[in-house]
This record gives structure tokens, sequence and C-alpha cells, in this order.
């Protein structure tokens, strides 16, 4: 019998079409998020659920009476928005699409880089604007990357692809920490035994460590605070591993550089105060968002399913 699967999401024309090859699908072409109620009724209508980031997949959401779903296929690489120890408990498979987002992310994150550095934000507003008053040999200055440190928290596969970019492409320095050992890298890295180091030390910090528990707050304010005054902060991870108030705190006064986010932790809120302070870059989290990246994480999750539902081994397995 075919498997009944929600998606919860409108996914890219060609992920549907295979989906709908597949499996009786349910899709959701408005686009309208899902309640939790909604999720809920998900899960019990269906065999599968195919989520994304924002669906917020609780112990409750889970532990609704009557779950019929065995399987959620994650579209992402963060299962932040998963409480992954109730779906070990209810014994609800979790997958999730690692690497074919990798070098999207590591893209915006040198985006992200260069929109601080360069002060793109605020100078394209202001041109906008109309008040681009002519050149000016001394306004608008920005930092230039070359010989300048990259730090990296978190060196696994986005972390690495965003330190050879700036390292081979910008002639950055690159040092960095990671949990546990990693490495050789085909470019030249040094690591650092926590991340005060790597903060203290870098002329432009990347975050590239998960959400979820462990990491909520990580970047506290006494991190933010060992950062230099020159240095710039870059986010493309997820916005609750940073102390938001005490980054908020800290670009408003003045005492980093600047920042560049993709990612908030309570999206889609912005705090409001940083809309108002210049030197910040603000994305609504596009790390992935190319046509051929999404289609790409839309394939998998959908492997993911197709294997479950067919006995073969899970692509990419969480729990
Ligand atoms: C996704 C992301 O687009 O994969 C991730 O973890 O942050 C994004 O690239 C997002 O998770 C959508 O579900």
């Amino acid at each position: 019998m075919t498997a009944t699967i929600v998606v919860t999401r409108k996914l890219p024309d060609a992920v549907e079409a295979r989906l709908r090859e597949n499996f009786s699908v349910m899709l959701n072409p408005e686009d309208a998020p899902f309640t939790p109620a909604r999720l809920a009724g998900a899960l019990r209508e269906a065999d599968g659920v195919l989520c994304a980031v924002n669906d917020i997949v609780t112990p409750e959401v889970l532990g609704a009476e009557g779950r019929r779903a065995a399987i959620l296929a994650n579209f992402g690489v963060g299962v932040n928005n998963i409480d992954l120890a109730a779906a070990k408990a209810a014994g609800v498979i979790v997958t999730n699409t690692p690497g074919v987002l990798t070098d999207a992310t590591a893209d915006l994150a040198l985006a992200l880089i260069l929109a601080s550095t360069r002060r793109m934000s605020e100078t394209e507003a202001l041109l906008r604007r109309g008040e681009w008053d002519g050149f000016r040999p001394t306004a608008w200055l920005g930092t230039g990357l070359q010989g300048k440190t990259l730090g990296i928290v978190g060196m696994g596969r986005i972390g690495q692809a965003t330190a050879r970019r700036a390292c081979l492409g910008f002639g950055m320095k690159v040092i960095y920490f990671n949990r546990s050992p990693v490495g050789p890298f085909d470019f030249p890295a040094e690591a650092r035994d926590g991340i005060e180091p790597v903060m203290a030390e870098a002329d432009v910090v990347s975050l590239h460590i998960p959400g979820g528990v462990e990491n909520r707050g990580r970047i506290s304010a006494a991190l933010i605070a060992a950062m230099k005054p020159t240095a710039y902060l870059v986010n493309t991870a997820r916005g609750d591993v940073i102390d938001e108030p005490a980054l908020v705190a800290a670009l408003a006064a003045g005492r980093i550089a600047g920042a560049g986010l993709d990612v908030f932790a309570e999206e889609p809120k912005v705090p409001p105060a940083l809309l108002d302070i210049p030197g910040v870059t603000l994305l609504p989290h596009i790390g992935s968002a190319t046509l051929e990246t999404r289609t790409a994480m839309g394939m998998l999750a959908a492997d993911n399913l197709i294997a479950h539902f067919s006995g073969q081994p899970l692509p990419s397995r969480v729990v």
C-alpha cells in the first residue's frame, strides 16, 4: 500500500513531483505555516511528515493521541526544531539533509563577511534613500580581509567550506575551535583550545555550531565582550546559539564593529533595536536558498522517506 506523506511547506516543483510519484502526498500549495494543532494532526493522518525549520515538533506534538507517523524527514541539516529525545522516546525516526547545503551556506557566510566589513547594507540603504552626494575618498571606509584573521566556531562541513573560501579566496588566516579533533584540511588553519581564544583573536568570527538545547546561548555576553572592538560577528547557524540581547547591546554600544546575521533566536522576529544599527546586515534565513540547493535538500528528504518505506538503509538518519 502506498504510504501517505504530509509535506508541511511548499517545495520546489521537481521535489513535489518526485514525492507524488512515490507516495500518496498531501502538499501545502498555499505554503501556510502549520499551527501546532495542524502539525499534530499531520502526525495522526500520515505515515510520514516532511517538515521544515519552523515546524516546532514538541513532546506534545509527538505524543498526540492516535499518532500514526513513524518518520519525520526534516528539510534542513539543523534539527533543533525537533525534540530529538522525545522523538527517540516515541520511536519516531528523524532524518535531515546534510552535505547538500554546505556550499550554499558557506557562500552566504562569505557574503555576510563581505557585506558587514564593506558596509554594504548601510551604504545601499543610503543610496536607495537618495542620500548619496557623490564620491568622497574618506566616506564609508570598511575593513579589508587580506591578512586578517577569520575565527571559525564549529569546524564541521560548513565551517570548513567557509574557512576554505576565506583562506584561499580572500587571503585570510584561519583559526578555529571544534569540540572534537578535526583535520587535516586542504588549506592552512590553526586550532584553538576553546571558543574564547577564537573570539578574542579573530577580526571576523563566523559561527557554525548546531542549534538546540546544548548550544543555546553558547556565544555568551562574556564571549562577545572578549571580541576586539574592530571585529565582526557572522551567524549562518542558528540564532539561539548567541545570547541575542547581549549581541544587540554590544552592537548598539559600538563595542564590536558589526555583524552579519542570517538567523535569529525567535524567527521571524528580529530584535527591533537591530534594525536601527548601521553596520549590521540582516537576512531572512536564506543560507540554503538557491533553487539548486533547495531542490537537493528536498530530494534528500524524499530519499530518506523512500528508503524508509521500502525497508532500505536511510541516507541521513539523526534519530
Ligand atoms: C534550511 C537551514 O533552509 O538546513 C538548515 O539547517 O538552516 C536551512 O538551510 C532550513 O532549515 C529550512 O528548514
